[in-house]
């Protein structure tokens, strides 16, 4: 039997059920339903629904295919988080999700949502191909066609018209500046598409920064089952992550929000300090991890830590050469925020996969790893361990050790057929490369890099 609402009251008494009004007076709609959403955002509100003065409803939006509106919509939009750590499992059941749209069959209905004087936010997590960017940063207009851009600006043109209140965008995906960069790439596809809508636009609209973690691997076939058998319901929309949970957002709301600092969010002024040290030291030492640990034969983000070589390279990436770039607060204390970082690596109740995190490399090494060695490149000393990930990341995308799930594996593929040694370092990364970088790789780098793929071939 599924989960839903007329089943949930035969789970066992250890799994946590919404037990508030779900009709959702206040709502939200969420562009790109994933599990990093599931486990974070839409766990956040849950709390705020349970802790009681508030009924927010999310109406979650798939861009492209149906598969969570097939999960999630039989039972009434419910679905378990299970927390994953050395202890066991917890789950609850989470009830903030009212509804799965498909950005295609459903766009309609989606701008509907958008438009209607309960809405007062849009959240995402498109992941950073979502966002639609060419090569020189700005907006590619033929992609954004196909992305959120058409549905959002429809939906605040009819806000305007009608009268009503701007909304909040709030960014949650793992780009540096993320709500800075939404605000301007939507301000691009305006001035191109519907420039009456500008200053309205700038006048009601607000796009606040944030910085998110958790850690949430795909679920597998495996997981689910072993739920069904733990809880005695099915549950297609399942979700499984670790108990670490962090949500900093610069405090720049165009209306009402959930009371998310209540439940532990930092809502605060300046949100870079947080997220530059996230992306460059979390999310950094992962894309090491992930395109290393390919190599060196290992599966799980777990294995990978584990090993001896590439767990020195990850410390070496985090406090050598991403740390010194970062101007952290008062409050940041980057060596113990690494230390915290390899344990939650250690996991090994997660199973994360590696290949997971190697998806889509050309969107991610830009914040990851190239912003750091640019800031470095006057400094003293050669970042080994990033110029490392480097070297691995080009033996990747030659696509001769495994597929290349990327939207650019086409060029970054023929890049590598087409050029060797110094001439493919400078082909990918320099003025005009096939990825855009803010770092110039010099001399000395180019030669480190290329003895490493010597390594590796
Ligand atoms: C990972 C992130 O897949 C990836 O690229 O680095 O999804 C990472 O797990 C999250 O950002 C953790 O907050």
């Amino acid at each position: 039997m599924r989960l839903s609402e007329a089943s949930k009251d035969r789970l066992p008494g250890n799994v946590g059920v919404p037990g508030y009004d779900r009709s959702g007076a206040l709502h939200a709609v969420h562009f790109g339903i994933g599990a990093f959403h599931r486990a974070h955002q839409a766990a956040f509100t849950d709390a705020c629904n349970r802790a009681g003065n508030e009924a927010w409803s999310i109406t979650g939006v798939s861009m492209r295919s149906a598969t969570v509106a097939e999960q999630l919509n039989p039972q009434d939009g419910l679905y378990t988080l299970t927390v994953r750590s050395d202890e066991g499992s917890d789950t609850r059941v989470i009830g903030s999700v009212g509804e799965v749209l498909v950005a295609g069959p459903d766009r309609d209905t989606i701008v509907d949502r958008l438009a209607s004087p309960e809405c007062h936010l849009a959240t995402f997590t498109v992941t950073e191909k979502g966002y639609c960017r060419a090569p020189d940063g700005s907006l590619d207009l033929t992609l954004a066609s196909e992305g959120f851009y058409p549905i959002l600006c429809e939906a605040l043109v009819r806000r305007r018209d009608a009268g009503l209140p701007g909304l909040s965008l709030l960014s949650c995906d793992n780009l540096s500046g993320n709500g800075k960069q939404l605000g301007r790439l939507m301000r691009e596809w305006i001035d191109a598409k519907a420039p009456t809508l500008r200053d309205w636009f700038a006048e009601n609209c607000t796009t606040p920064d944030s910085m998110v973690d958790r850690i949430v691997p795909a679920p597998s076939a495996d997981d689910l089952d072993a739920l069904e058998q733990r809880i005695g319901l099915r549950d297609e929309g399942a979700i499984f992550t670790e108990g670490f949970t962090q949500w900093v957002i610069e405090d720049d709301f165009a209306g009402p929000r959930p009371a998310w600092e209540k439940q532990g969010v930092q809502v605060v002024d300046d949100v870079a300090p947080y997220e530059t040290a996230k992306l460059r030291l979390l999310n950094g030492a992962h894309s090491l991890l992930a395109y290393a640990g390919l190599d060196h034969g290992h599966t799980y983000v777990h294995q990978a830590i584990a090993d001896p070589k590439l767990r020195a390279l990850v410390k070496r990436l985090m406090l050598e050469e991403a740390a010194p770039t970062i101007d952290a607060g008062e409050d940041q204390d980057l060596a113990s925020y690494a230390d915290q970082l390899v344990t939650r690596f250690e996991n090994p109740a997660l199973n994360h996969r590696l290949d997971q995190i190697a998806m889509d490399g050309s969107q991610k090494i830009g914040q990851r790893w190239l912003e750091v060695l640019a800031e470095r490149n006057d400094r003293a000393g050669l970042c080994e361990a990033i110029l490392t990930g480097i070297a691995h990341w080009l033996h990747h995308v030659s696509g001769q050790v495994r597929v290349v799930d990327d939207p650019r594996a086409d060029a970054l593929q023929n890049a590598c057929a087409e050029a060797s040694g110094a001439e493919l370092v400078t082909t990918m990364f320099g003025k005009a490369g096939v990825v855009q970088s803010p770092w110039s790789p010099s001399d000395t780098e180019t030669a480190f890099i290329i003895a490493q793929l010597r390594d590796l071939a």
